[in-house]
């Protein structure tokens, strides 16, 4: 998807014009995927725009780093603070956002302990992720082809930029194949997430999402639509999930920061029904919540001024 720039970009304790943010091109994490990053949303609400649970993506941030080892020099409030600052100098009322730390110019060479860490933060105009109506007419799966990355070879519970060569395998078999995602299995053959998105399937009346032991990332959506359905009386378990629970699925959905709730209306060309009254109900939830139009989530949103 085309980036639209915005005026400014964070980088190391600085607004720096959009066009003057570069890196030099033996820049360690461009050689070696080493990383980490997030992505959040920013929302119009009613007391103008606000980051959507922007100081637990910072959280995050921080516990990607430290699966890496990698010390980030600026803390979450630092991190938090300058985002507003980025998003409120862009004058956009919505943004995605993207922090990003990594490992800079200076060192070459895999160990990492000497390299400097910089950090950076943008943010510009990006629609749906999925397409505009994917909460509604909903999304194709394919299975991939390509294994999720485990546990003991690129932790997947770390958000690093490395682990997207994996996503991107599996995104461009799916959309080469004519399907909109790929659903990922990791190595012992259960459902892990999508590229970039968090699993829901129904069975039985609840819903079951992948835990962080099956490869799946510790999504920020996930949680937010655990506590919504649990807030609309709907059931919904961390448990291990087999592909024939995607086959014999009531209703599906995918959710992230991009791309929201996204219902899925077929797995491997199996059709799942489509949007499920469950889902739909979650996802006009939680598009309330993000907006800042629901009392009980309003900690979820981060004013920007
Ligand atoms: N799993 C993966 C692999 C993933 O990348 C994301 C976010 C999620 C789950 C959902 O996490 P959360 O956003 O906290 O609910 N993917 C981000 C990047 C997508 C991209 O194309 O880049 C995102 O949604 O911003």
């Amino acid at each position: 998807m085309p980036i639209t720039p915005t005026e400014h970009i964070w980088m190391n304790g600085e607004l720096v014009a959009w066009e003057d943010a570069k890196i030099h091109v033996l820049t360690h994490t461009l050689h070696y995927g080493t990383g980490v990053f997030e992505g959040v949303r920013a929302y119009e609400t009613a007391d103008g725009p606000a980051v959507f649970r922007l100081t637990d993506h910072m959280e995050r941030l921080h516990r990607s780093a430290r699966i890496l080892m990698m010390d980030i020099p600026y803390t979450v409030e630092e991190l938090v603070q300058a985002t507003k600052d980025v998003v409120a100098a862009s004058g956009l009322p919505s943004c995605y956002i993207r922090p990003i730390a990594y490992y800079g110019y200076g060192e070459m060479g895999l160990n990492t302990m000497p390299c400097s860490v910089d950090v950076a933060i943008a943010c510009w105009p990006w629609g749906a992720y999925l397409g505009d109506d994917a909460l509604t007419k909903g999304v194709k799966l394919k299975t991939s082809s390509w294994t999720r990355l485990d546990h003991n070879t690129m932790p997947p519970a770390s958000k690093t930029t490395g682990n997207y060569v994996n996503s991107t395998l599996a995104k461009v078999e799916a959309v080469k194949a004519g399907y909109d995602e790929a659903l990922m299995l990791n190595p012992q053959g259960f459902v892990s997430e999508c590229t970039g998105e968090n699993v829901f399937v129904a069975r039985d009346g609840r819903f079951l999402t992948p835990p962080l032991a099956s490869g799946a990332l510790e999504g920020i959506t996930q949680h937010s639509v655990m506590t919504i359905a649990k807030d609309l009386g709907i059931d919904v378990e961390v448990a291990t999930i087999a592909r024939s629970d995607v086959y014999l699925a009531d209703e599906m959905f995918l959710c992230g920061t991009a791309a929201e709730v996204s219902a899925v209306n077929s797995v491997d060309d199996r059709p799942i029904a489509c949007p499920g009254p469950m889902t739909t109900a979650i996802g006009e939830e939680y598009h309330k919540a993000i907006r800042g139009q629901t009392d009980r989530y309003k900690d979820w949103v981060e004013h920007v001024s």
